[in-house]
């Protein structure tokens, strides 16, 4: 964030500017009803600045994260919007795929960016190889429907309509084909903006964040094409909840990038189809907030709350370096959902706001790790039944990382007198199979490792599905000084089935 002491001056000036602008073109467009514009100030109303002038315009679309440039025009012009809804099976996961349903190849689909007072022609293609009709409802339309009546698409077809952005702000747009809900959580949704007439103020970075909640018959994390789970969907418990509809999507190389000292405008949509947002940016503080995708703006927010089909516009300005953590802050769904994505700031330190170290794996967890396609390669080579060791090792690493180094460390080492040491363990020897229990059920009371006594508590840790756990267990062993051999997602499979011993249950 911001010192404080210069937003109240800043925003007043921008104020007044937006009001200066919506003065000259209402004087020089002369379409705004005069007498209701008065009544409704300050809050600017819908507006139809005349018909579009200049030659027509085609629209930049952007995947995400990025945002097309703004529109930088100061008229209304015809605008021609081409998008094409593409089916197709997209990783969801590391190691997991879902067939997903697209506007322009991505979820969310396509970025939209137009201005108030434009004539937007729309034109919707649904590609051949599509087997489902599609259309678009555009929260941004004035109209039955927002256009989802004139699109109506079928495989290899395409359709038309034309609409006027008569109000500005951050809008919602999403496949309205029935079932509606399945469209949605296939992944058919994605934003449009609506310029004010006097653009956005200019910052550093525009990003587009988007998040959504998905519902596949396998459980979170289980590897494989997934189909989808109506089911789950009508009783809201979603597998995953997501942004930009990859687990992933925003970590390791692909974390958003930026500087210390910047301005960073994040547009964060919520397709949904089910969940609410507590949009979240660990670390930052939202200087400015344009709610709900409105007008009003409000400062110094810790947590904006998206609606499902609603959108939200948040600033914020960069001073210390380091790792920050985008979530959805009902919790579990970041750290056990997937709602988690990184915005890394380089730059110097700035010890007089912060003088931490960085702690990544704390709350970055698995995903502190650059990528995991070696958890990728591990579940392809597993589903083909060629998995080696030295591919289980590589993912293993991965999770281990991510998982167990907060407190074995990563070298295996351990804490003394806390955390014993993985690293040429004794305990590990003696019974190499035995620490598949162990992961399962966790372990405490009396150990003795390598000649020291613990007497502590490791939580179980079965939320790790069964190729996780072989994967690190195999790891370990081959790691560290250990004795080697492997350790089988069916092994760890067999032991899960059968009740936890009374050792470990009662701790
Ligand atoms: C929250 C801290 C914590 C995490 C996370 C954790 N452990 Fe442990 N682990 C412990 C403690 C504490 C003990 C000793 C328990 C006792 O004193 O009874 C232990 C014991 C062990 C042992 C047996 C003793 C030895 O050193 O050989 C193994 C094996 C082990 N952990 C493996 C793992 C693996 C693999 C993971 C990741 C999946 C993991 N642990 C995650 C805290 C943790
Ligand atoms: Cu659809």
């Amino acid at each position: 964030m911001k010192p404080t002491i210069f937003k109240p001056l800043k925003f007043a000036i921008t104020a007044i500017s937006m009001i200066a602008a919506v003065a000259y073109i209402t004087t020089s467009g002369g379409a705004i009803a005069a007498a209701t514009s008065l009544k409704s100030a300050p809050s600017k109303k819908a507006g139809d600045f005349g018909a579009p002038q200049g030659k027509p315009v085609n629209a930049v679309l952007t995947s995400p994260p990025n945002v097309p440039p703004p529109t930088g025009r100061k008229y209304p012009a015809k605008v021609i919007v081409e998008l094409e809804v593409v089916e197709k099976d997209m990783a969801i996961s590391e190691g997991v795929s879902y067939t997903f349903w697209t506007f322009g190849g991505t979820v969310p689909g396509s970025f939209i960016r137009v201005r108030q007072g434009d004539t937007v022609e729309f034109h919707l293609k649904n590609h051949p190889s599509s087997k489902m009709p599609h259309n678009i409802d555009l929260h941004g339309v004035t109209g039955p429907g927002g256009g989802a009546a004139s699109s109506f698409t079928a495989p290899g077809h395409k359709s038309q309509f034309t609409f006027k952005a008569l109000n500005e702000g951050m809008y919602v747009y999403h496949c309205a084909t029935a079932p509606v809900g399945m469209h949605v959580a296939n992944g058919m949704y994605g934003l449009i903006l609506v310029e004010p007439p006097e653009g956005l103020p200019i910052v550093d970075h525009e990003f587009y964040v988007m998040q959504g909640d998905f519902y596949t018959t396998g459980k979170y994390r289980e590897k494989g094409l997934q189909p989808f789970d109506m089911e789950k969907a009508i009783d809201e418990r979603p597998t995953y909840v997501l942004f930009n509809g990859a687990e992933g999507s925003l970590t390791g190389d692909k974390a958003l990038q930026v500087k210390t000292n910047e301005t960073v405008r994040m547009f964060v949509g919520n397709g949904g189809p089910n969940l609410v947002s507590s949009f979240h940016v660990i670390g930052e503080i939202f200087d400015n907030v344009r709610y709900e995708g409105g007008t009003n703006v409000q400062h110094n927010v810790q947590t904006t709350l998206i609606p499902s089909g609603g959108a939200a516009i948040v600033e914020f300005h960069t001073e210390v370096p380091g790792s920050y953590v985008l979530v959805d802050h009902s919790i579990f769904r970041a750290f056990n959902k997937g709602a988690l994505a990184i915005m890394k700031v380089d730059g110097p330190d700035n010890k007089a706001i912060y003088s931490g170290k960085e702690l990544d794996s704390v709350y970055v967890g698995d995903r502190s790790a650059p990528n995991l396609s070696a958890v990728a390669t591990a579940a392809a080579a597993a589903a083909s039944g060629t998995l080696t060791v030295q591919e289980q090792s590589a993912a293993g690493k991965a999770l281990f990382n991510g998982t167990c180094s907060v407190c074995h460390q990563a070298n295996g080492e351990g804490l003394a007198g806390v955390f014993p040491p993985l690293a040429k363990s004794d305990y590990i020897a003696a019974d190499p199979k035995r620490i598949i229990g162990t992961v399962l059920h966790g372990l405490s009371g009396k150990v003795i490792v390598n000649g020291k006594e613990y007497n502590s508590v490791m939580p179980p840790m079965n939320q790790l599905n069964d190729d996780e756990i072989a994967n690190i267990l195999t790891y370990v062993l081959n790691n560290f000084g250990n004795v080697g051999g492997k350790i089988s997602a069916d092994e760890v499979k067999t032991l899960r089935a059968k009740p936890a011993p009374a050792a470990a249950a009662s701790h």
